[in-house]
């Protein structure tokens, strides 16, 4: 009986194993455009519907260079339907970096979307992950 369990115990984390290892092979971290390096930074690090988020953009070449003219249009919705999307555009703040603040007004999942649009019309999309509690 015991061993019963044990085993839909085991089958049961292999099919999480094998669902997790396929999600990652048909969701690759996004690839950017070449020669360029993106990082995203965020403050608070709990996210709560209280407080509002601070979302950190810096963009680079891969030489180090700053990019400087780059637009940055951020989109926030909810992981599910019915939900208006909340649109800012981030502001350059200094040096190859551009913020924006958004408030997250509902606990729950959240995508952020990144639209990037650089000088020479490249654009880099990205989304992050959150969830409010
Ligand atoms: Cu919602």
């Amino acid at each position: 009986m015991l061993a019963k369990k044990i085993q839909a115990i085991l089958t049961f984390l292999f099919a999480l194993l094998l669902f997790g290892f396929l999600y990652w092979h048909y969701h690759p971290p996004l690839k950017l455009k070449k020669d360029i390096v993106m990082k995203v930074t965020f403050l608070p690090k709990k996210i709560t519907t209280e407080e509002a988020l601070n979302l950190k953009i810096t963009l680079n070449h891969f030489d180090g260079q700053p990019i400087n003219n780059a637009r940055v249009k951020l989109e926030a919705t909810m992981n599910h339907a019915g939900m208006i999307p909340l649109l800012t555009d981030a502001t350059k703040t200094k040096e190859n970096t551009y913020e924006a603040t958004i408030n997250l007004t509902m606990k729950g999942g959240w995508i952020v979307f990144i639209n990037i649009k650089l000088d020479d019309h490249q654009e880099i999309k990205k989304s992050v992950h959150f969830t409010t509690e």
